[in-house]
């Protein structure tokens, strides 16, 4: 990894004829892949308030080595992995380009003889919104082409002042899988009625594996956590306003439908994809439907998530 010193000096020698920016994603090379070489993590960003939405400039680069002034890289294609509902990334002349559904969701580099780009986020109401994203199908400077990355950098943007949570997620023992793969669900709950809702992919290489915002009113609530396959957990009486850090310890695996019970209906689930590589039915997370995925659901069979109402 290079340092953050050497990418100061080049931002130094480059600041006249490139705007280059502390925040930009700079896509370079570690080893034989392409890696984002800094921000490491990505900080998180505050979108500003501009005419009733919220908006946040992101942009990007190669990565220029610091001896020779050359990029690492001569070709890199940013692929969104994943992306908050919502949240739209466009860019003068090409629209909108990152979003849900209905955008390419990646962008070459370099795109019209420049690796330099920058978007805007925006965003419709306060909250907390996540940009995922990898560098793949990428040649480095001397032609080689390189490994895409092996997982997904995030980007956090906060709109307005939602009330935040943040922290790690720990999912059960006998979980052997990639805890990208799964999503963490976390519900705001007052006298048993749930308020707001937030859902994202856990992810351990990013400032904090997960964040979340509800535009909410600070206040005491009732917390649930749920992460797929894994039964809920609940906390009560939170106190919350502002941002406030709660880790989330998951210990009950072998709920494959996502009903926050362990019952016959996960049993059935596994029985009818034994053999296969549905990853679904996968409750191990090992890439094999077996026996050892019978033997979770079993081993939990009849229990209940804290949170299940
Ligand atoms: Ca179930
Ligand atoms: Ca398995």
């Amino acid at each position: 990894m290079k340092t953050a010193v050497s990418v100061a000096l080049i931002g130094l020698t480059l600041g006249v004829s490139v705007a280059q920016h502390d925040d930009d994603l700079l896509f370079g090379r570690d080893g034989n892949r392409v890696e984002i070489i800094q921000p490491q993590p990505h900080p998180i960003r505050q979108m500003s308030s501009v005419l009733g939405r919220f908006i946040l400039d992101v942009g990007m680069d190669f990565y220029f080595d610091y001896n020779t002034g050359l990029p690492d890289l001569q070709f890199c294609r940013v692929q969104q992995v994943w992306i908050s509902p919502g949240l739209v990334g466009s860019k003068s002349g090409f629209g909108n380009v990152f979003c849900e559904s209905g955008c390419s969701n990646f962008f070459n580099l370099p795109t019209n003889n420049t690796p330099h780009h920058h978007f805007i986020f925006a965003a419709p109401s306060p909250g907390v919104y996540v940009w995922d994203v990898q560098g793949v199908n990428a040649v480095a400077r001397g032609g080689v082409a390189l490994q895409d990355m092996p997982y997904a950098y995030r980007v956090y943007m906060v709109a307005g002042n939602p009330l935040r949570l943040f922290g790690t997620v720990q999912p059960a023992q006998g979980y052997q899988g990639n805890l990208y793969d799964l999503r963490l669900t976390v519900q705001l709950r007052q006298g048993g009625n749930a308020l707001a809702t937030s859902m994202l992919p856990p992810n351990p290489s990013a400032i904090h594996p997960y964040m979340v915002g509800f535009n909410q009113p600070a206040g005491t609530y009732t917390v649930v956590a749920k992460l797929s396959k894994h039964l809920s957990r609940r906390v009560d009486n939170l106190s919350l306003s502002g941002a406030r850090a709660q880790n989330w310890q998951f210990t009950t695996l072998g709920d494959v439908n996502g009903d926050d019970v362990i019952d016959d209906a996960d049993l059935l689930q596994i029985l009818f994809a034994f053999g296969s590589t549905d990853a679904n039915a996968d409750v191990n997370g090992d890439g094999v439907v077996d026996d050892a995925d019978l033997l979770v659901v079993l081993f939990n069979f009849g229990a209940v998530g804290e949170g299940a109402q």
